[in-house]
């Protein structure tokens, strides 16, 4: 008899997988059908954690059960490599961002192996090196083409401990989502990335999201913040100008008592320009430049404006209305200005009663439209769209459309990202680099220091170039890339990784695209989905692919928790997934990642389960050992008595169930538990005096493939044990006998007082009484006879219960 020694199996495997190429795929076959199976890439931290081991064992049984299933699948990995942390380490080690990097990728690569997980090595990607940048490069170039790329001086966010903008997103509740310290703004010129020319696109495309969470696409939906109203103008006293408002509430212009503008918003600077206002403005700029945004946009903000001087009319009712700047009107959003309306709207309200604005409701207790002229006695959605055909019809205001959803800020002056590759100069301006000098390298010679802005300004010999379109001495951007920009393709190249001519050739793309299965955290569900999505829809446009969604399917696995909160180092609760893997093998630790919850709910750390999973190999390795006997012998199922019919029942219905668990959903824990209880049949049956080893063998079969998948090494070494030749991932699922399985079960019709409420499958040898309690605790039945009195319970063996109440 000989023990279950993972180290030595897992070792001999990955290294026969790796010698034999087992994961080596060929895009351009096309003798099957494809699956696309993509779970997020990792950014190269250098260890594994068990978030990772969740969400590569997740992947790894869908490509392992899919290939089995019968398709040509896609499974690759790669590394998110740009980011703040290598410079961190740079700053504070002096080791260069891409040595260490690399280092942390070998590493990481080394335990992604260790956990056997059937990745394609040879499509590895990694968003650092010059063969990927150089294409993250040209699809900006090519954005900067079709006007999708542009730079603009704007207000930004500006973390003083990072030294960097932050994108909104970045920005949680007003501190840095890095640091946490308190977020400033600051006056920049940055480039963006046009994604709200696709914002209907990118809203509307939800809908055909089958197969995604609805919660995912809810985040969504609120992100890009589609909102229905109006603009409307004011027209400003003794001036040919007019100032535009974005309201969602048109209905309420009659009580209109006062605009507000954003102080930031370029329109206060014109309205206060040559006039004593000008002071007013600047002093109360400073004054919230040093409130956190935090505070600028929380509802319990205290509201505080200047008047600045001028008048505007309203159109409806030709009344006076004074303008203001208030804090809590941002600059980016809608027009910059506010009608300001106390009786409907809370901010509004603050306001009007700190500095003694009039309050005239406009609509009433009964939802009645009042002090509105020939609106009154209206619903407001008739006023609403009353007023809007008013305002159309005297050309001072239009029915609007409104998203949330702002153009993204990609600059980053930071040195471990994508260079930007456009020069300045003089006489010709933005001159972006050309396609033949690509990939803009990122110089060596750069001081780490941690201050100022972009550490590319600390190199002379990147900095200084010639303009590719005069020749004469020109700037090159010291900016580089948000590392998002390099995560919204990397699935695309990965079908085409070894491209030198192009981003990608788009036959090969679009066969392969979109993802079939995406899996990743739910930390992601907003903005890297969002702007994957979004350069799928701008390639789409450009011409290069067909598709208009890049995950057909998305799984959003939950957080692996410790003692009810979520591993993280910070609190000090973690568990290392390489001393689990050290302890019990990479089987175990797979297994009961995959066991102790379904994968999109949280899964509480239980070193009692993770011991219950190594049992239970255990268990299997040793009844596979014993019965390995039957390997060579030639066996029949001949005459089979009821045990033996039970035993080939249980076999085949398991088959069954883990078939349809693995296939229609991910219900990883549910297949495990009835591979389980097969095992234990199975144990039972072996005792037999009389077994079949017919049936003996076809359990045991069963069981080696059902765990292959979920613990790849044990799968492997089973299969050998079993007497079987090759890889089992590389044999069809096998298909399960249905003949078999009728055997198992019989449904029975139960009645509540003569009619039938309810049918059950109750197991054939079932005695009267256990048929009769099934029946009582079936939920359909339940509902018939909860609250009421049971008379008796008659039943017919096989066939039908009856309950009587009253
Ligand atoms: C008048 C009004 C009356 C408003 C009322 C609301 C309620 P959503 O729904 O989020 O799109 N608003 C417009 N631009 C703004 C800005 N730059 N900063 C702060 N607030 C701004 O919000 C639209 C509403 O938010 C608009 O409708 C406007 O106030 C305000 F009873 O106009 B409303
Ligand atoms: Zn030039």
């Amino acid at each position: 008899m000989s023990v279950y020694d993972f180290r030595e199996i897992e070792k001999k495997w990955q290294t026969k997988w790796k010698d034999n190429n087992q994961y080596k795929m060929d895009t351009r076959d096309e003798s099957k059908p494809k699956y696309y199976c993509l779970e997020m890439f990792p950014y190269p931290s250098g260890k594994i954690h068990m978030g990772h081991v969740r969400n590569y064992s997740i992947g790894d049984v869908v490509a392992r059960f899919k290939k089995m299933e019968g398709y040509n699948v896609l499974h690759p990995m790669g590394w998110d490599s740009f980011g703040l942390p290598a410079e961190n380490a740079a700053i504070k080690n002096g080791i260069h961002p891409h040595i260490w990097t690399m280092s942390n990728i070998e590493e990481m690569k080394e335990q992604l192996n260790v956990l056997g997980l059937s990745y394609d090595w040879d499509r590895e990607v990694t968003t650092s090196t010059p063969e990927y940048y150089k294409w993250t490069q040209k699809i900006f170039l090519e954005f900067y083409k079709e006007g999708l790329a542009y730079k603009k001086n704007s207000f930004v966010n500006w973390c003083p401990s990072c030294e960097t903008v932050l994108a909104n997103e970045q920005v949680v509740q007003g501190c840095c989502e890095r640091c946490d310290s308190v977020v400033e703004k600051k006056e920049l010129e940055q480039w963006y990335f046009k994604i709200t020319d696709f914002a209907e696109d990118l809203l509307k495309d939800l809908d055909k999201l089958d197969g995604w969470p609805e919660k995912v696409k809810l985040m969504q939906r609120n992100w890009i913040g589609k909102s229905h109203g109006a603009t409307i103008d004011f027209k400003i006293k003794d001036s040919d100008e007019t100032i535009t408002v974005y309201t969602t509430r048109p209905d309420t212009v009659y009580g209109t008592t006062f605009m507000v503008v954003a102080p930031e918003a370029p329109l206060a600077r014109e309205l206060v320009k040559g006039t004593e206002y000008e002071a007013v403005l600047d002093n109360f700029l400073t004054k919230i430049h040093s409130l956190s945004s935090i505070e600028r946009e929380s509802a319990s903000l205290e509201k505080e404006g200047e008047f600045i001087g001028k008048v505007v009319i309203n159109p409806l009712t030709g009344k006076e209305i004074p303008i203001w700047v208030a804090n809590y009107v941002l600059a980016d959003y809608g027009t910059g200005a506010v009608m300001g309306v106390p009786a409907h709207d809370e901010r509004d309200n603050d306001f009007a009663v700190k500095y003694n604005f009039d309050i005239i409701p406009v609509i009433d207790e009964n939802d009645k439209m009042i002090n509105s002229q020939e609106f009154n006695g209206m619903t407001k959605e008739e006023a609403f769209d009353g007023i809007i055909e008013k305002l159309e019809s005297e050309g001072k205001g239009n029915k609007k459309t409104n998203y949330r959803l702002r153009d993204w800020l990609i600059s980053r002056q930071r040195y471990w990202g994508c260079p930007i590759p456009v020069v300045y100069c003089d006489d010709c301006g933005i001159v972006p680099v050309d396609d033949a000098d690509l990939p803009v390298l990122l110089p060596t010679d750069v001081e780490f220091t941690g201050r100022g802005e972009s550490p590319l300004t600390t190199s002379e010999s990147f900095k200084s170039c010639t303009c590719p379109k005069c020749g004469k001495p020109a700037r090159r951007e010291v900016d580089t890339m948000d590392t998002f920009v390099d995560s919204s393709w990397y699935f695309m190249r990965y079908i085409d990784n070894k491209n030198e001519e192009n981003v990608f050739d788009s036959d090969i793309v679009n066969k392969w695209m979109p993802v079939d299965q995406y899996i990743g955290g739910v930390e992601h569900a907003i903005l890297h989905l969002l702007y994957a999505r979004w350069f799928t829809k701008a390639f789409k446009k450009m011409g290069w692919t067909v598709h208009d969604e890049p995950f057909q399917n998305l799984l959003t696995q939950g957080m692996v928790l410790m003692d009810g909160s979520k591993m993280s180092k910070s609190k000090g609760n973690t568990i290392s997934p390489m001393e689990i893997i050290e302890k019990f093998g990479a089987d175990t630790a797979r297994l009961f990642i995959l066991f102790a919850a379904p994968p999109e709910r949280d899964l509480d750390w239980s070193d009692a389960g993770v011991e219950g999973c190594f049992k239970f190999i255990n268990r299997v390795y040793r009844v596979v050992d014993e019965l390995s006997y039957l390997a060579g012998k030639d066996v029949e199922f001949g005459e089979l008595n009821k045990q033996d019919q039970e035993m080939r029942a249980k076999t085949n219905s398991t088959m069954k169930k883990v078939t349809e668990d693995l296939s229609v959903k991910f219900g990883f824990n549910t297949a495990i538990a009835s591979l389980m209880e097969l095992v234990n049949e199975l144990y039972k049956y072996k005792e037999l005096d009389n077994r079949n080893e017919a049936v003996l063998k076809e359990a045991l079969e069963a069981i080696v493939v059902i765990i292959a998948p979920f613990t790849p090494h044990l799968g492997e070494e089973l299969w050998t044990m079993i007497g079987k030749e090759g890889s089992v991932f590389d044999i069809s699922w096998p298909k399960y006998d249905e003949s078999a399985i009728q055997l198992d079960e019989i449904e029975i019709v139960v009645q509540v007082n003569g009619k039938v409420r309810s049918k059950i499958m109750v197991p054939v040898e079932i005695t009267e009484d256990e048929m009769k309690e099934s029946a009582l605790s079936d939920d359909r039945v339940k509902e018939f006879i909860e609250g009421k009195s049971i008379v008796k319970v008659v039943s017919i063996p096989s066939k039908l219960v009856n309950i009587v109440v009253k």
